[in-house]
Order: C-alpha cells, then structure tokens, then sequence
C-alpha cells in the first residue's frame, strides 16, 4: 500500500478504504483535492484530479524523491507511476505503456508532459551528448505540435484535436535513443469553422500575434484577427477568397486573393483559379472541364483549405519523426532496444451541437475504455478463476456492446455510413439517418427522434443519439455523409502536385495521378480512423500498461470547486470503484511457479540449490513457509499469487542480502581462504 501521509490529506490509496462504497470514496476524492493532494492511488492505478492551479510538486526536488524508489514508498505521484514503467522496462526488459484517459479537460496533456519531464530527468546519468539531443527533441516537440494540433474549445483552453501516441525508445543501459509519434485524425474542420466561443488551431493566432512585421508581409498577411473569417466566427470579411455568382456560373469575387495563393504555393494564377472553378470529369471516352456551381466551388475551397492543414500538420509529424527516429543502433551489440509508450489522446466530450468529429472522439475513448476493462477487471478475474484462486466475481459495465455498435462489421454506425458513401446516387444525411433507424431501432444504446418522438433531449429530426459509457451524447447527423467520404477533387491535388515548391509538391502524391487514372475509392474517414483505433488498442495490449485516470472537478476552470456531482460521475463510468474492489480482493502480483523458483531459490535452504520436492509448486510452498510469507499469498494451479507489493519487495531485499553472501563465498573458495 501507498506509503500513508497523514491522515489529515485522507487515504492514499483507495484500496485503504474502511468500506468499499461511493460515498466513502467520493470523501476521500474530496479532501485529498482540497489538500491540494491532486493524486492518489488504486494500486498501480493513478486517480488524478485537475487542480486548476499551478501546484509546486514538479520540482527537481520532486523527482529526487521518486527515482529509483518502489511505487509504495512515496506518496502518489505521476512521478511514482512513470517510475515503475521505466523500471519494468529496464529490469525485464519489458515494452510498457502508459495509457492517460478522462474527459476533456480533465488533465490527460499535463499529465503526459509531466511523465515526458520525469523520463527525461532521470535519465542520462552520464550525460551523453547524444542522448541529451534525443531527449531535448523528444520533450521540444510536443510544443510545435500543440501549436498546430490543440485549440480553444468550450471544454478546455489547449484542448487536443488530435489524438497522440509517442513511443520512447530505450539502449541497454534505459537511456533515450529515439522515439516516434503516431498521431490520429486531426479534426481539420476547425479549420474552416468553430462553434461559438471556440477558436481555430493555435498557430494561426501565434502566427498573427507572433509572426514579425518582416514574415507577415512576405505571407501577405495582415495582423488583425478580424480580418479573415475562417478565424473570426461568422464574419463577412474582405482579404478572403469569396465567390459571387453571374447567372448559374460562379466567379471569383477578390483576384488579387487568388494571385496571392498562388504565389504561397509556389503555382501559377490561373492555376488556382481553374482549381477552384472547375473539375475535370471523365464522361465515357471524353474527358471536360466541368464548371462548378457556387455551392460546390465553395465545398471545393473549403475542403482545400482543410486538407493543406491536414497534410501540413502530418508532414510536421512526419519531420519530428525523422529526427528523433533510433538511428545506428545495432541490437547484436547493444542489446534489445525498448519501450515505454505514451498515449495522450482527445476525451470525452459533449458540445451543444456533435457532429461527426465528436464521433470519432467519443467513439476513441470507448475503446480505451474496453481496454481498461479488458486488462484491469475482466482478464484479471478470469485469471483468479483459471488458476482455481477463491474468487467472487465483481460486476462492471461492460462497454463491449457500444464498441459493437460504431464498428461492428456490416452492422456498425461506421459500416451503415460507409454503405450510404459508396452508394452511387445521390444519398443525403436524412437518409443515411434513416438506414439507422431501420437498422438499429432496437439497440439499447441508440436511439433517434424518428424513433422515441416523446423525447425531449431529441429536439431535431436529424439527431441521433448514443448512450455511451460516459453518457449520453446527441449528434446531428448532418455534415456525416460529406465528411467520411472527405472527397478533395483531383484537380486541386494535381495543382499542388504541380508546385514549384518541392515540400509541397512530396505533400501531394496522388496529385500524378490524371482523372482517368483515379479508379480505386479511398477508404473513409471513419474507417480509417476505425483501422487506426483498432491498431492502437492492439499495440496498447501488447505492452506492460500503467494507468492515469483523471478527473475534471468542475465545468468552470475553478480551483476551488469540487462539483460532487460531476466528480461522482466520471468515478462511475470510469469504472473506478469496481476497480478499487478488484484490487482489494485481488492479487498485485504473480509468477509461474517455474520463474518465481528460478528468481528466489537462493533464499531458502530448502530450495537451494536445488530442491528435493515432488514439485516446484511444492518448492515455492516450502519456500513461502520458511520465510513466513503464507498468509500473504494464494496458490493457483500453475502461478504464486501475492497480495501485496510489500511481500515481494521484502522477497527482493532478501535476494539481494543472499547474492552478497554467495559472491562473498565464492570470493573465499575461489582464493582458498575458506
Ligand atoms: P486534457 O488534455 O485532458 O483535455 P489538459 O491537460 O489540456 O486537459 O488540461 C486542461 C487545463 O487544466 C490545462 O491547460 C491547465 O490549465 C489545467 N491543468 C491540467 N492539469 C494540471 C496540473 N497538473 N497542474 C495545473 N494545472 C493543470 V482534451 O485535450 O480537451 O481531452 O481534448
Ligand atoms: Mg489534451
């Protein structure tokens, strides 16, 4: 257990709790936060509450603190929890992860810095040049990315529009050689617009604000925030790229604007201007230049402007990763390279208006939610169950039946929309709203207007809504259709593949490709956001995972507010309390009795060196007794359990105080002084 600091900042770990039950717990959340002890633990797990405020406990002395101790000797701590990643993966060699989740606010990005700063102020005793340069990479580029990939929502200030996964490499000796990021589905439509109060991506403010009279000018760009409308909410604005129509035909309303995009991308006027305004069509053996309407000139604009952002923040990533990949590092003579992985994504979220990027949001954080189901409380009991361990079940809400519901095969809200994009003809959102209701009206987590008329939290026809894990959450289903198929025509790929600028032009490969050419469909938004889910879940699981949960204790930014209510039900649906009862019941430790006989046998007269027993279950049997750590442990059929870390770390020292002995005595024999 949690080394206990005084009673007055409440228990430290909520396994300590006198009784199990949410009152009990919620108490405690309460007075540690408002001791300013924003941390405590459920075993491994690390429950973290946003303080709001800068708190002192990030410090250089803060982290003497934790380096190298076991997790239950300090007080609960980020710091604790990146330290027994880092010492899993150093002492077995293991790949770990560290897996932050809460909704949005909640603290997941701090955090992740945080546990960044910790790894890399452990590390590097000996100062390596190298290892230094890695490590100022890895910690400088999180700030280039927040600056392209976080904005202001109505939820969080710096909130992620993009999901984040960075992997830390480590030599042989547990120092920082190299990394690379994963990111996932930026919400790009932020870039065109933002619901009231929210703001577009950072870097177009920082540029404004930030950018010198000298670099502004080069980019044509003038210093006021009001001047351009995909900044400014709403505004009808001068400086833009508009469109005014003559008849059926649009035209472009300020050429000086298209003169000065093609300029910055490095392409000709009338280039842009034939991108914007027309779209080459194969029609059987002829291929035109068909003349957009208004409405798809500007769908043309937009989309454009949103896939310049997209690639651009990819090409960002893909630039970080070239430098900060494991260069020259060869296994044969170093030894295994590992892992500590860090995942920083968007959370849980519910806006006035969702739409398809809260989806996928949403749709994300259900996944890491079944992962945490599936690591902490489901294989953990049928572990207990499988080794024949005493065990009643705890029951917990499986959330398996709303992962099913978005990506389920040919079944799933992703596969019907999908269906809906590949059909041919013209299929609008209604109808796509429609195939729902007919194909999932029963499904206890799905519901429509079309479908309970009576409910009120349903006000329009076209929303849809899902009773997720965390709540539930109403999208409009507008904007679905568009957005998955996210089509960019070809010309204006081809435009950029035609750049005389190099970095553009590596941006857009497709752009090679003539109309004719361009047969095969893309896969969708939603599935390749799907695909990409379900690769990250399964890389998550294939490593050792260390657990953030974080809490956002009000809806106002406040330090001060502890709202009971809002608190009460991230606890519920992150599933805390079922978790803090498996761990109470349960075991924080096992072995095969093979590998646990192979590590202690050194410490027991009976089993070194070697044992006389029937069998090694007998061996560690034997073992347990002589040290006197029976009424601690369980023994199932293949594996010891123990229940608690104090117990292995006493197994540990004895280990150590025994290697001592024998090396001193083989020190004797060797010298003949015995
Ligand atoms: P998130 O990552 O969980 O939301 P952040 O980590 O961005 O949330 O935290 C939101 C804000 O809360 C930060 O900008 C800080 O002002 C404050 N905060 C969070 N953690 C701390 C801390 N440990 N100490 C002091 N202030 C803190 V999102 O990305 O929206 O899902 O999508
Ligand atoms: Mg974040």
């Amino acid at each position: 257990m949690a080394e206990q600091e005084s009673l007055e900042f409440g228990k430290a770990d909520f396994v300590l709790m006198d009784t199990v039950s949410m009152p009990e717990f919620m108490a405690n959340l309460r007075l540690r936060f408002e001791k300013g002890r924003i941390y405590t633990f459920i075993g491994e797990v690390v429950v973290s509450v946003n303080p709001y405020k800068l708190l002192n406990i990030y410090g250089r002395d803060t982290i003497e603190q934790y380096k190298g101790r076991e997790l239950y000797e300090r007080p609960p701590h980020l710091f604790a929890i990146a330290d027994a990643a880092y010492k899993a993966m150093k002492r077995r060699s293991k790949d770990t992860c560290i897996v932050i989740s809460g909704e949005s606010g909640a603290g997941k990005t701090e955090a992740s810095k945080y546990i960044m700063q910790y790894i890399a102020a452990i590390t590097n005793p000996s100062q390596r040049a190298e290892v230094e340069r890695v490590k100022n990479m890895l910690l400088k580029s999180n700030c280039v990315l927040e600056a392209f990939g976080n904005a202001k929502t109505n939820r969080n200030d710096n909130s992620s529009r993009f999901g984040k996964y960075m992997d830390i490499n480590f030599d042989f000796k547990g120092d920082p050689i190299g990394g690379h990021i994963n990111n996932y589905l930026l919400e790009k439509s932020r870039v065109i617009v933002q619901q009231p109060g929210e703001r577009s991506f950072h870097s177009f403010y920082q540029l404004l604000q930030g950018g010198s009279d000298q670099i502004l000018r080069s980019l044509h760009l003038q210093k006021s925030l009001s001047s351009y409308s995909y900044i400014r909410v709403g505004a009808q604005l001068k400086g833009n790229l508009k469109f005014v129509v003559d008849g059926d035909t649009p035209l472009i309303d300020n050429g000086k604007v298209v003169s000065i995009i093609a300029e910055l991308l490095s392409t000709k006027t009338d280039m842009v201007e034939k991108a914007l305004l027309y779209r080459t069509v194969a029609t059987g053996r002829d291929i035109i230049d068909k003349q957009h309407t208004e409405q798809e000139a500007s769908y043309g604009r937009d989309a454009f402007a949103k896939a310049i952002y997209e690639r651009l923040f990819c090409w960002i990533v893909t630039r970080i990763n070239d430098i900060i990949e494991v260069k020259n590092y060869d296994t044969t003579v170093h030894g295994k390279n590992t892992v500590i992985g860090v995942l920083d994504i968007y959370g849980f979220e519910i806006f006035d208006n969702n739409s398809f990027e809260q989806f996928c949001i949403n749709y994300c954080n259900e996944k890491l939610q079944q992962l945490f189901i599936q690591l902490v409380l489901k294989q953990e009991q049928e572990e207990y169950q499988r080794e024949g361990i005493p065990w009643k079940h705890i029951d917990y809400f499986n959330n398996q039946i709303i992962v099913d519901l978005v990506e389920q095969q040919h079944k799933g809200i992703i596969a019907i929309l999908d269906d809906a994009c590949m059909n041919v003809g013209k299929v609008t959102d209604e109808m796509f709203l429609e195939a729902l209701n007919s194909k999932l009206g029963k499904h206890g987590h799905f519901s429509s207007r079309k479908l309970c008329a009576s409910d009120k939290i349903l006000e329009f026809d076209r929303d849809f809504r899902i009773r997720h894990y965390a709540g539930d959450v109403v999208y409009s289903v507008v904007g679905f259709i568009d957005k998955n198929k996210d089509t960019l025509f070809q010309d204006f790929k081809r435009l950029m593949y035609n750049s005389s600028n190099p970095v553009l032009k590596n941006m857009w490969p497709e752009g090679k490709l003539s109309i004719t050419e361009v047969t095969k469909r893309p896969l969708t938004a939603a599935t390749l956001f799907k695909n990409s889910m379900i690769a990250l879940v399964d890389n998550l699981a294939s490593k050792e995972p260390y657990y953030v949960r974080c809490i956002k204790p009000n809806d106002k930014k406040s330090p001060q507010i502890f709202d009971d209510e809002r608190c009460r039900h991230q606890v519920e649906y992150l599933g805390l309390l079922e978790n803090v009862r498996v761990r109470r019941a349960g075991f924080a430790f096992r072995q095969t009795y093979e590998k646990f006989l192979h590590r202690y046998k050194m410490i027991s007269e009976f089993t070194w060196p070697n044992h006389d027993l029937p069998s090694d279950k007998e061996a560690v049997k034997k073992l347990v007794e002589h040290c006197g750590f029976q009424d601690d442990v369980a023994y199932g059929k293949t594996k010891i359990f123990i229940r608690t870390p104090r117990t292995l770390f006493t197994l540990e020292e004895l280990r150590a105080q025994m290697l001592v002995r024998i090396v001193l005595f083989l020190q004797k024999v060797w010298r003949g002084t015995l």
